[in-house]
């Protein structure tokens, strides 16, 4: 079997776990349209894995999967490229004020208390599992200037400051062969990740908003921001963050919002 991602390499992560991702997003499947969206899906991604053709260099198979992986989790996530840099932006083009969204209205932004804040890090990790704000402040930070991109159809560039999720991960013990890391927030929102997007260089544990404290309305304390993924799959005001094997699911993806997500 030769299961490639976009920039043609072999995913040894795709090809481990193709087959129990397939399983559980089948299982995510509810809707009779989906059902049979996902059952003609498996029998044409099935014949292309069984025939072991070259999935970067066989053109009809490229179409047909880039075809099925606007809609498809698995085949997302099978051509996910774990080293393929989102855009950034010079700061000229950062875009403000930033947008605010969420399910609920500004008004109803949660109030985090910043000297009682916990991170907890829970399931398949050995580490540390409580993390105060300054511990996580005391960990080396990065900045990307990148594109936010709304499925409500708005997108805007700006500035995040935080933590390398990879190194977080690491440091928190971490199983990195797990399969996905889920997040819940402090206005009950949540949602999960693939671990590979999860160890994407540009997956970041962000503390700061365009050089200042991460205000209330962007997610303070703490939030995930993805350049790789769409906004609803970053998580706000985090508060506790899994590491399972068991599909997570996520607020938006549950009523029928790509699980995936991404690119
Ligand atoms: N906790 C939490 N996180 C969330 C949401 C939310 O409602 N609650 N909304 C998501 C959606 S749909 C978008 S577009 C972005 C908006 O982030 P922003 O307010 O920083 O622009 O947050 C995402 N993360
Ligand atoms: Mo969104």
């Amino acid at each position: 079997m030769t299961l490639r991602n976009k920039s043609g390499r072999l995913s040894e992560f795709a090809s481990s776990h193709a087959e129990s991702i397939i399983k559980d997003a089948r299982n995510e499947l509810k809707n009779p349209a989906r059902r049979l969206l996902g059952k003609r899906i498996l029998t044409l991604g099935g014949i292309a894995m069984l025939s072991g053709c070259d999935l970067s260099n066989d053109k009809s198979v490229n179409s047909m999967l880039r075809k099925m992986s606007s809609f498809n989790d698995d085949v997302q996530a099978l051509l996910f490229s774990p080293t393929t840099l989102a855009p950034t932006y010079p700061e000229s083009m950062i875009t403000r004020p930033f947008p605010f969204n969420a399910f609920y209205d500004i008004d109803d932004v949660p109030e985090v208390d910043a000297a009682s804040y916990r991170l907890q890090v829970s399931g398949l990790a050995n580490g540390k599992r409580v993390w105060t704000l300054d511990e996580l402040r005391a960990l080396p930070q990065e900045s990307q200037i990148t594109r936010h991109i709304c499925i409500e159809g708005w997108s805007a560039i700006g500035r995040w400051d935080g933590v390398r999720f990879a190194s977080f991960l690491k440091q928190a013990g971490a199983d990195l062969t797990a399969k996905y890391v889920s997040f819940h927030c402090a206005d009950n929102y949540w949602t999960s990740i693939d671990m590979p997007t999860a160890l994407h260089p540009q997956t970041q544990l962000t503390l700061g908003y365009d050089g200042e404290t991460l205000p209330p309305k962007y997610g303070f304390p703490m939030k995930l921001r993805m350049p790789t993924k769409l906004g609803y799959k970053n998580p706000k005001h985090i508060v506790a963050i899994s590491v399972t094997n068991d599909y997570p699911g996520g607020y938006w993806e549950n009523q029928g919002y790509n699980w995936f997500g991404g690119s």
